[in-house]
This record gives structure tokens, C-alpha cells and sequence, in this order.
């Protein structure tokens, strides 16, 4: 395992579930990872000096869920020019309609590069794609994930038609 190279925060411990699922995929990928809770708006000092101290404590990507009116992501992007994962929560009445569009609608040149809806595994994933660029050995560990997704389905597709 890497030191760690992604950073994972989330708004609240009820956001765990989700989360943990990001970095069950990058522990799979042998990437390093730090996680911790905090809040845009119930610990917007610690959000801010997090993202701030990220790139030269040596993360590389940072990752943030928050449900309802999700600023996190937003608000960790505006405080650091590292790439930043925004993953919506399902929570609350509006079951993370809200914090899609809190996570996903930032204005230009803050950018937030937005998930599905409580998708913290292509979170994981997402961020062993940007940190591939320069790491061949995990280029090649990502294409056998590939290579294994595609030869079950096969193996599921022959299943059916037999
Ligand atoms: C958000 O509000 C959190 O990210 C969480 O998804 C939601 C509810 O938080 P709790 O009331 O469970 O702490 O800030």
C-alpha cells in the first residue's frame, strides 16, 4: 500500500456506508488513503485547513460526500487546485436530488467532478484513473479490473444463452 495519495472526507459519520465503499476500491488498487469526517457548515475551519494543507501533506486526489445542501466538495475545490471528487448522499426528503445538484452545479473555474448519487465506489475509481497517469503499474492493475468485469459478464451472457 502507497502511502496515502487520496484524501477522504465526508460531512457526517451517518455518511460512512457510502464512503467506506471508496475506499474499499483503492485498498483493492493498493492506494494509500486517509479519511475523515468534516463539515462546510458545522466545521468550516477544519474543511478549509484540510484542503489547504492536502497538497503538501502529499494527497493527490481528494474525495468528498455530503447529502442535502452538499457544499463540501464545493467548498474543499475552492480552497485547493488538487482534483476534488464530489459524491452526492441520498439523505434527508429529497433522497440526494439536492445534493446532486448542490454538488454538481459549481461556477467555473472551481470544478467539482461529480459522481452518481451515493456513488463512492466510482469515486475510488475516479481517482485511481487520475492517479494512473504517471503510475504505469496501477494503469495495468485498473485494465485487469476491466479485463475481469468483462469476462464475467461474458461468462454471465454464455450462461443465459445456453
Ligand atoms: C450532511 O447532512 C451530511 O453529509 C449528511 O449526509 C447529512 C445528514 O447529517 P447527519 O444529520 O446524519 O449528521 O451534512
Amino acid at each position: 500500500m502507497s502511502k496515502p495519495l487520496v484524501g477522504i472526507l465526508m460531512g457526517s459519520d451517518s455518511d460512512l456506508p457510502v464512503m467506506e465503499k471508496a475506499a474499499e476500491v483503492l485498498t483493492q488498487l493498493g492506494i494509500g488513503w486517509e479519511m475523515d469526517i468534516s463539515s462546510a457548515h458545522r466545521l468550516p475551519d477544519k474543511t478549509a485547513v484540510y484542503a489547504r494543507t492536502a497538497r503538501e501533506r502529499g494527497i493527490e486526489v481528494l474525495i468528498c460526500g455530503a447529502g442535502m445542501a452538499a457544499h463540501l466538495a464545493g467548498v474543499v475545490a475552492s480552497h485547493t487546485t488538487l482534483p476534488v471528487i464530489g459524491v452526492p448522499l441520498k439523505s434527508g426528503a429529497l433522497a440526494g436530488v439536492d445534493a446532486l445538484y448542490a454538488t454538481v452545479q459549481m461556477p467555473p473555474g472551481i470544478p467539482v467532478a461529480t459522481v452518481a448519487v451515493d456513488g463512492g465506489k466510482n469515486a475510488g475509481y475516479l481517482a485511481a484513473s487520475i492517479l494512473s497517469i504517471k503510475r504505469p503499474e496501477l494503469a495495468d492493475r485498473l485494465e485487469q479490473f476491466r479485463a475481469a468485469t468483462r469476462q464475467e459478464l461474458e461468462e454471465k451472457s454464455s450462461e443465459l444463452q445456453t
